[in-house]
């Protein structure tokens, strides 16, 4: 099944794409430098934007560094008017605290097949691409990439450059300064989970991949207005908003800050449990794709992560086993 609508007590998410330039929507009592100041960690030094047009249209969103040559987005970023990259042109990928409207031109941008083949369907959770620069960056170092942590419960930060503004009003100013947020991370898709709250509702992401990982936007003030997990917002609390689409979401393993998603999509509870959409206030929900099954492919394309040890074996007459082992 599909989103459907409430029936039962139970209901399901309502959807806004981020893709058209709509950093994130923080706490309303806590300060603005909080969240550019966490931004401007260097472990976060590999999340830059990217800026393309697709006809009269300009576009911006964000994008991670994962080697030299290589960022990780978001597949709505770089599929074009058919999800299979047609129709962009002047992609280039730019780092620092704000958009400043340079940066290294991309010479390739590849939507994740499966999202071309969905025809752009962020309930599959497939929502990745990867974007080839023409030269490679060296200013920074690119972001580590984790495949193996459990991640439900752990505290996430989202990067990315996308609309900002308050939870009480959504978002409200416009993309391109650098942000950093946090958030638990709650629940994934096909999971039903209980709302907190004076009205116990379901939240049913039946239909929608284990593959997207959901956040929800905790009201200091109203934690009846929590959608999913504890109602208690973290001391950085913050929803991605527009143009915060393809931006990293990272958690900390053992003291190393690892790359764990990539920013997809918002969305609301239905009307009239939400009665201004998907727009990023407090009760509303962001989902990341994890790139948890996507080793094979991020390394097939890019040769990321670089195995630490490649032994060739040969046996008898041509017979090949390859090995290798990961960086820890
Ligand atoms: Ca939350
Ligand atoms: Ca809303």
């Amino acid at each position: 099944m599909r989103c459907g609508s409430i029936s039962a007590g139970v209901t399901c998410v309502l959807l806004v794409l981020l893709a058209t330039g709509r950093a994130g929507v923080i706490r309303g009592d806590v300060l603005d430098s909080f969240y550019t100041g966490l931004a401007a960690q260097s472990v976060y030094d590999s999340v830059g934007f990217l800026r393309w047009n697709e006809g009269a249209s300009g576009y911006i969103a964000s994008g991670t560094l994962i080697s030299p040559e290589w960022v990780l987005t978001a597949g709505h970023v770089v599929g074009g008017t058919n999800n299979y990259g047609a129709g962009v042109s002047g992609m280039f990928f730019g780092l620092g605290s704000v958009y400043s409207g340079t940066g290294i031109a991309a010479t390739e941008w590849i939507p994740y097949a499966g999202w071309s083949s969905s025809n752009g369907d962020v309930w599959a959770g497939v929502d990745l691409g990867l974007v080839r620069l023409s030269q490679p960056i060296t200013s920074v170092t690119p972001a580590l990439l984790d495949f193996r942590t459990p991640l439900l419960g752990l505290l996430g930060t989202n990067v990315g450059y996308g609309r900002s503004g308050t939870g009480t009003l959504g978002m409200s100013s416009d993309a391109g300064v650098k942000r950093a947020g946090q958030n638990m991370i709650d629940a994934r898709g096909g999971m039903v989970t209980k709302m907190e709250g004076g009205t116990l509702l379901e939240l049913d992401l039946n239909g929608i991949s284990p593959t997207v990982l959901f956040q929800d936007f905790d009201n200091p003030t109203d934690l009846v207005a929590s959608s999913i997990g504890s109602a208690i917002p973290v001391a950085q609390e913050y929803l991605i908003a527009s143009g915060d689409s393809g931006g990293g979401l990272f958690i900390d393993v053992g003291g190393v800050t690892k790359l764990v998603g990539v920013n997809s999509f918002l969305a609301s509870l239905p009307y009239p449990l939400d009665t201004t959409g998907a727009n990023a206030d407090y009760g509303d929900l962001a989902g990341v794709v994890s790139v948890q099954s996507f080793e094979n492919w991020i390394f097939t394309v890019t040769g990321v992560p670089e195995p630490s040890v490649i032994s060739l074996l040969f046996f008898g007459l041509g017979g090949l086993v390859l090995t290798r082992r990961r960086a820890e």
